[in-house]
C-alpha cells in the first residue's frame, strides 16, 4: 500500500478518509512559503545551537547526525499556523474528537532535521507510552510531519507501514510492506498514532527538515509538558485557541487551577 496524497483543497472528509484508510495522508500545498521561512529563520538559531551526535548509538531512540530542537510554541510564532491549520484541526476533530469541547491537545512539538550520513530511526507508534490499552489501540494521537525542505527517499524521508494501525502486537511488517513519504516542502504528512513509523536513512548531502507537531485527547498526559514548555508569562500572551490547544483548556473536569494563584505569588521568591 501506497501513501495516500491529497492537496489542501481536497474536502477535508476525503482527507481524513484516506487517512482512516491506509493510516497516513499526505497533503500538498498546505503551508504559504512566507509562513516557511518565518518559521525557519525563527528556528534556526536553535537549530545551529543544537546537540549533533556524530557518533551514533544504533539502540538509540533517535539516530545521530540529527538536530532536534523542541519546544516550538515558545522559540517560534509562526508555528501557530502549522499547530492550529484548518487541515490539522479539520483532522483532530474527526480523529479524537471535536476540538470545541477540547477533545484534543498539542501532545508533542519538534523542529527535526536529518543530516547526511543518519541511519534509519526504530519503527515506533506514537501510542506506544500508552501501555495500558493493547494494540490495536482506540485512537489517542494524531500525528504530524511539515515539510520545511524537500522529504525525498535518499535523505531520509519519513519510513511509514500503511494499514499498521490496525494490526494485532504480533505482526510485524515485511520490508516490502515499508514505504517512504516522499513530498515537496510546503506539504505536510499526517499519520494515525497507531502507524509503524520512523526517520528514513539520510544517504544523501542534504539536511531534511522537518516539524513534528503531534496531538493526543484531552484526557491524556501530554507527551512534551506544555505547562513547563511555555512559561506562564509567555502563554499568557498566546491567543487564546493556541493556548488551550497547548492544555490550557479544560477537559470536563480536568485541568482546574485558580488564576488568582499568580497574582499571590507574583514578586515571591518560595515559600518563604
Ligand atoms: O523524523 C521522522 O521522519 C519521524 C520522527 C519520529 O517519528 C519521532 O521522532 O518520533
Amino acid at each position: 500500500m501506497k501513501v495516500p496524497r491529497c492537496s489542501a483543497d481536497d474536502p477535508i472528509d476525503d482527507i481524513a478518509a484516506s487517512l482512516d484508510e491506509a493510516g497516513c495522508v499526505v497533503v500538498t500545498d498546505a503551508l504559504k512559503s512566507e509562513t516557511r521561512s518565518d518559521f525557519i529563520g525563527e528556528l534556526d538559531p536553535y537549530l545551529q545551537a543544537a546537540y549533533v551526535d556524530t557518533t551514533d548509538n544504533p539502540e538509540s531512540f533517535y539516530a545521530g547526525h540529527t538536530r532536534r530542537v523542541v519546544g516550538l510554541i515558545a522559540r517560534s510564532k509562526a508555528v501557530e499556523q502549522l499547530v492550529l491549520h484548518p487541515t490539522s484541526t479539520g483532522l483532530c476533530d474527526r480523529w479524537l474528537g471535536p476540538g470545541a469541547e477540547f477533545g484534543y491537545q498539542l501532545h508533542v512539538s519538534a523542529a527535526i532535521s536529518v543530516g547526511p550520513g543518519a541511519r534509519e530511526q526504530i519503527l515506533h507508534r506514537e501510542e506506544d507510552s500508552f501501555t495500558f490499552f493493547p494494540l490495536p489501540r482506540p485512537k489517542l494521537v494524531l500525528a504530524s510531519m511539515w515539510a520545511m525542505a524537500d522529504f525525498r527517499a535518499d535523505n531520509g524521508g519519513t519510513r511509514l507501514v500503511p494499514g499498521s494501525h490496525r494490526w494485532p502486537a504480533d505482526r510485524e511488517p515485511t520490508s516490502s510492506e515499508i514505504v517512504q513519504a516522499e513530498m515537496p516542502a510546503g506539504s505536510v504528512l499526517f499519520w494515525a498514532g497507531g502507524t509503524l513509523h520512523g526517520g528514513g536513512e539520510n544517504r544523501s548531502e542534504d539536511w531534511r527538515y522537518g516539524a513534528i507537531l503531534t496531538y493526543s485527547l484531552g484526557w491524556l498526559r501530554q507527551e512534551e509538558n506544555q505547562y513547563l514548555a511555555v512559561p506562564p508569562e509567555l502563554s499568557e500572551t498566546l491567543s487564546p485557541d493556541l493556548r488551550k490547544i497547548i492544555g490550557h483548556g479544560m477537559y470536563r473536569a480536568l485541568g482546574a487551577y485558580d488564576p488568582r494563584l499568580y497574582q499571590e505569588f507574583a514578586g515571591s521568591s518560595g515559600h518563604d
